[in-house]
């Protein structure tokens, strides 16, 4: 047996030949001596018939009927053309006239969410389209499922290409991947939030981040690097935007004269995503669209760089009370994302030179102002997609500055012993993917771009 693709059944060579087709049962329903059936492959979807005949019997049709929505059943049937097109299926110029039919595998009958209700449009405007909606729990609950819909298949095609384009275009910067270990002996970004496993008669943490390892393999002389990874957060963060476990795209660059050849490489490699996105992940684009409506992303090229000073002054504009050396809370940062937009017409932008004092121990102060630092965040739509600094190079002034953040220098004594061996200057950053996804489609929920999402709440499936 040969199989064709719903996708390709419309292409005229096809036209009244018999072929076999495997798929699943979208919709099914039996009147009198017929039976139509949706099969779906996919998001592609195709109306077959069976009708009682030379080499179909009532109880066939009948049988057909009956087979479970879901189920995946093999069908041999004969192209057809349809002069009406049919509204429901992708494939509207064609339809397939069944003369066998076996199932492969059969669903069970009763299913936790329908497939049609969970792909439907949401409108904010439209309360019936609001109240059919599948809610999250139900959704993940059964992810399986609800992994099926068209905008769900597009949105992990979409995040699959986010990782190619990261490791394309670093690839091409002359970046070389690498692997940093999970288990590790003390926390890489400070503070409290690790998760701790057994780690035979010791205990360990889940890596916070890759870090201190990306550091030192640039101590290690591979000068540009970057790695696609899990990062754990025991974060009790029941937002819209946290996980307890993302994939990190970190990257980690030695350079030359100034951290901004590194800044510079960062925001450029966004834009080279956001552009592969958008002339590459249209159809997903779109299918995304369909369900979710959002405007598209802007961005502008070189992108829009500003200081955090810059920010600070446009919120104060804007009536809002903020420190000189105050972090952005969520509000601030999305009333500043606001605030970018409607004055330069970009989703995305680079704040740099935050303030030394809200940044991490490894950060590399000003060294023209020491109130601020060589760190900067990337945001899109509003709300950060990266952080990243240039980093501490001298072993006795990162001592220093760890201990200035209560860190346990013993626990990380490797890390800064590689410095005494020489590193040139380098900088970095970290970008959550699922973000990425979530800010770039105009989604509403990290859990909508985490294909298994683990949440202080979520542990299965
Ligand atoms: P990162 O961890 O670097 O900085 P982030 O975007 O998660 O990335 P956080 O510093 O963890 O940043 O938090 C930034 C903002 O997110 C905080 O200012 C806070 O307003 C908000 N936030 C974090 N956790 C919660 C929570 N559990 N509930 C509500 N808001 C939260
Ligand atoms: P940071 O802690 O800011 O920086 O993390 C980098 C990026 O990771 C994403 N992110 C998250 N995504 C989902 N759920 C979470 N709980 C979560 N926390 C963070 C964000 C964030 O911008 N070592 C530094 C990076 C560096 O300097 O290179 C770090 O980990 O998009």
């Amino acid at each position: 047996r040969k199989f064709v693709s719903v996708s390709e059944l419309s292409q005229p060579a096809y036209r009244d030949q018999l072929v076999w087709v495997r798929g699943r049962v979208h919709t099914s329903r039996s009147k009198g001596k017929q039976c139509f059936l949706v099969l779906r492959q996919q998001s592609s979807t195709v109306q077959c018939i069976l009708a009682v005949g030379d080499r179909i019997s009532k109880q066939m049709v009948k049988f057909s009927g009956n087979v479970s929505r879901e189920s995946i059943i093999d069908v041999q049937a004969k192209v057809v053309s349809v002069p009406n097109k049919i509204e429901s299926c992708t494939e509207q110029t064609i339809e397939l006239c069944i003369e066998q039919l076996f199932v492969v595998s059969q669903a069970k009958p009763q299913l936790p969410l329908q497939i049609e209700d969970a792909s439907r449009a949401e409108n904010p405007d439209d309360a019936d389209s609001l109240n059919i909606r599948v809610n999250q729990d139900t959704r993940l609950d059964n992810r399986v499922l609800d992994l099926r819909t068209p905008a769900n298949q597009a949105i992990f095609r979409l995040e699959a290409g986010v990782c190619r384009l990261f490791r394309d275009i670093l690839t091409a910067k002359g970046f070389t991947e690498i692997h940093t270990p999970k288990i590790i002996s003390a926390a890489s970004e400070g503070g409290a939030n690790v998760f701790t496993v057994s780690y035979f008669k010791d205990s360990a943490y889940l890596a916070q981040s890759p870090q201190l390892y990306k550091q030192m393999a640039i101590a290690a002389d591979f000068d540009k690097v970057y790695t696609v990874g899990a990062v754990f957060r025991a974060e009790d963060s029941n937002t819209h935007r946290h996980l307890t476990e993302f994939v990190g795209l970190d990257l980690e660059m030695a350079f030359k004269y100034h951290y901004h050849e590194v800044l510079h490489t960062i925001a450029d490699t966004f834009t080279g995503i956001f552009k592969g996105l958008r002339d590459t992940y249209s159809t997903e684009i779109a299918a995304v669209n369909q369900q979710f409506k959002v405007e598209p992303f802007k961005f502008l090229e070189p992108p829009l760089i500003l200081e955090f000073a810059e920010g600070v002054q446009m919120l104060r504009e804007a009536g809002v009370e903020t420190g000189d050396e105050e972090d952005l809370s969520t509000p601030n940062e999305k009333l500043l994302g606001r605030l970018v937009k409607a004055k330069y017409d970009t989703d995305f932008y680079v704040l740099d030179k935050f303030p030394l004092a809200i940044r991490p121990f490894y950060t590399m102060p000003d060294p023209n102002n020491p109130m601020y630092s060589n760190s900067y965040d990337m945001f899109m739509r509003g709300e950060e997609i990266l952080s990243g600094a240039q980093r501490i190079h001298d072993p006795d002034f990162l001592l220093e500055r760890a201990k200035h953040h209560a860190i346990d220098t013993s626990k990380i004594a490797a890390y800064i012993e590689s410095f005494r061996f020489g590193c040139p200057p380098h900088a970095g950053g970290g970008i959550g993917m699922e973000r990425v996804v979530m800010l770039y489609l105009g989604l509403d929920n990290i859990r909508k771009t985490s294909m298994f999402p683990r949440d202080p709440k979520r542990l299965t499936p």
